[in-house]
Parts: structure tokens; sequence; C-alpha cells
């Protein structure tokens, strides 16, 4: 069973990350990781923290000679601005300890419900943790699991689809245009693939910005190569758009998941929602629309997932909202502490990870072994079943 866990806090020394079930003989370099990580600091609409870092992470464990051992893999990913907070963050005596307290919750942050929880009566306690500072460690952790898919021709893209009251149509991405489309994303500061929204989702960040606001929105990914046959339908917990969505949605600030046209489909009869099956001219299978997102009963059905997730905004506001400080107990405004505007485009580098995460862990459930070599000879194996009693083939 592949699994993950991360540590460390936002001022912290660094961020830790585990990795325990990958396969012998996956190919695994630090400059890929690292590639991964600078594209989760960039996006139009980011904080000051993004100038300061210049993430990194450095393999620990698990790994050698550019190949996984089988071994837990561990990584580590300084945060430079350890420097600046040593004496407020330190595990041993800290100096400066009451010097950045946090005692006036902001709406909408962990900060008070996590300190009534733990008691903590400075919250920096929460929040430290609760920052998505964290999720330098899941991008380096999903790249690792990509890296792994990408030996199977499993490729994850992710674009931005709104920001704030600002929408795109979203390119339709397939294995045909996944380059051109990948680099026209990659090359917007907000990962928007049309240049005209994207310029629009810009000047609203600004004007943000100005006004003390922050800002929301949302993202679409997609897994392009799936075989059928991941994830099941047979139990709650196995099927892959609940996991998939449940992935998501343990990104800070993410607060909806549709698979596919999840929402659309709710308003639509079922003869425009459920995907048709067809024959094609090599008497292949396949559906003709995809509009359930790759999944149907929880298990992909060989077309491409996708999915799309939901951001509030970030709950810093530079005109900080009405709370309560809980020192004084009297009504006062909340703490402000530096943040982003709008982390969207971050958040959608996130969003690979996770789904990358997922994926993997559901392709190895499905062909998993000690070693690579083994699941390549298993997965061609299940090729080639499906080729001769399903009429159905991977299509390039
Ligand atoms: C982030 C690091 C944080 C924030 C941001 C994301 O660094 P700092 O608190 O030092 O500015 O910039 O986190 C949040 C917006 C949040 O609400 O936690 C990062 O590395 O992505």
């Amino acid at each position: 069973m592949l699994k993950y866990v991360t540590a460390g806090e936002s001022h912290g020394k660094g961020l830790i990350g585990v990795i325990e079930g990958l396969p012998a003989g996956v190919p695994v370099s630090e400059a890929s990781i690292n590639a991964q990580l600078a594209r989760r600091q960039k996006g139009y609409g980011r904080g000051g923290r993004m100038k300061i870092e210049s993430d990194r992470a450095e393999i620990m464990s698990g790994v050698r000679g550019g190949l996984t051992l089988g071994s837990p893999l561990s990584f580590i990913i300084y945060n430079r601005d350890y420097e600046n907070w040593q004496e407020i963050m330190s595990p041993g005596h800290c100096e400066r300890l009451e010097e950045r307290t946090v005692e006036r919750p902001r709406p909408g942050h962990a900060d008070l419900a996590g300190a009534m929880k733990y008691n903590h009566r400075d919250m920096r306690n929460i929040l430290e943790r609760a920052s998505a500072r964290e999720t330098a460690a899941r991008v380096a952790m999903g790249s690792i699991c990509s890296q792994l898919l990408q030996s199977f021709d499993i490729y994850i893209y992710s674009q931005v689809i709104s920001i704030g009251s600002i929408s795109a149509v979203p390119r339709i991405v397939d294995a045909g245009n996944l380059k051109e489309v990948c680099d026209a994303i990659e090359a917007s500061p907000v990962r928007c693939a049309d240049v005209q929204s994207g310029e629009a989702m810009m000047a609203l960040i600004d004007s943000a910005k100005q006004e003390g606001e922050s800002l929301g929105g949302s993202f679409e990914l997609g897994v392009l190569g799936v075989p059928p046959g991941l994830g099941s339908h047979v139990s709650w917990d196995t099927k892959l758009d609940g996991r998939i969505a449940g992935a998501l949605t343990s990104i800070p600030a993410i607060k909806a998941v549709e698979i596919g046209e999840g929402f659309a489909n709710a308003a639509r009869p079922g003869s425009q929602v459920h995907d048709q099956i067809f024959l094609n001219d090599e008497k292949r299978i396949y559906h003709q629309t995809n509009r359930a997102g790759g999944l149907e009963g929880g298990i992909t059905n060989g077309e491409t997932v996708w999915a799309r997730a939901y951001m509030k905004p970030i709950p810093t506001l530079y005109k900080p909202l009405q709370t309560v400080n809980t020192r004084e107990w009297q009504g006062e405004k909340a703490v402000v502490e530096r943040s982003d505007i709008c982390a969207v485009p971050a958040a959608a580098v996130v969003g690979e990870a996770m789904l990358a995460f997922v994926m993997a862990q559901a392709f190895l459930e499905k062909f998993g072994s000690d070693h690579v070599g083994e699941i390549i000879e298993s997965w061609q194996r299940y090729h080639a079943y499906l080729k001769k009693e399903w009429q159905w083939e991977k299509r390039t």
C-alpha cells in the first residue's frame, strides 16, 4: 500500500516527507522534483514568502543511483525563512517566543478551531502547520508518483479555469495536443491557456490586492493514458472518484470537487449525461464523450480521468475581518500575517500532486509488485487481455 506522511512547520527548519510502498526501480531525480517545486512557487498573486524561498528537495533515503530501492523514500526541503524565525520557532529555548503570538483568529483559517481543540493560547502553534507551506512537501511526493506513472505513459495536467469572477473556457486536452496546451498553460502566470482570460484574472488580482482582498477560483486536472479497471465499485473506500475527491479537498482551501461534468450533469436529463459506447473502425471500444470524467462506478473506464477543484479565497486579508481577541475577550480585527492574494495557480500544481498520489496508489493496487519490471509485465499481460477479450486498446 502506497502511503506518505509529511512533517514541518511553515517557519520551522523545513518540511519532511516520507513515502512508503514505492516499488524498486522507479527512476527518481532531485532535479525533476525541484522542477515541480519551482512550478508550485510561481503564480500571479503570490506573497512575499516566495521571494525568500527557492524550494529544493534533498533526498535522504530510498534512492540509489537514480532508482528507488523499495525502502521508504524520504526527503527534506529546508525553509530559508527559518533564519528569520529561529528565536521564535526553535524546538529548544525561544528567545522571542512571545513576539509573534497570534490571539486574534482569522475567520476561515484553522486558527480558532485548532486552538480550541489543542488548547493552544498562541494560535501560531496551529497556523504554522495549517499553512499551505506544507503543500511543498506534497508536490515533492507527488512528483515521485508522477515519475512512476510516466514510466507507463500516464500523464497529469492542470489548468486554471477561474479566478474570482473571471472564468475561462477550459481547453480539452488529449494525447494529441497535450504538449501544446501544457506549454501554453506553463507560459501563463495564472496557469490559464486562454491568454485574454488570463490577463483579466491578473487585473482582478491587482485590484483585490489594492482593496486588501483575497481571491479563490477553480482549476481542472486530468490524467491521460489511464487503463480501465483502476479503483473498484465493491466498497465505499475503494471507489476511485471518492478517493480523488477526498485527496483534492485535503488541499488547503479546496471546498468543492466535481468529477467530470459533475455539477452540470446534475441539471441534465440522463440521455445528455451518460457517455454512449461505440466501436471504432478497428472495432475497438470507446466512449465518444467523457462527461463522466473517465470514472464509472468508481472504476476507470479507459478514458481520460478528469476533475475540477474549487478553492475559497485565502483567509488572511490585508483588510482584516471581524474577530475576537481571545486574551482581552473583546471584538477586534483579525491578525494580519504575510500571505498570498491568490494561490489558485499554485493549488493547481498541488492538485496534480494529490492526483498523482491517488492514481499511483490505484495503479500499484492493480499491478503492484516489489519491482517495476514485474509491474511492466503485469500491465502488458492485462493490456493483452483487454485487447483480446474486451476490444479495448490503449490510444496513443
Ligand atoms: C506558503 C507559505 C506561506 C504563505 C502561504 C503559502 O508563507 P508565509 O506565511 O511565511 O508568508 O505565503 O500560505 C497561506 C496563504 C496560508 O494561508 O497558509 C507556501 O509556501 O505556499
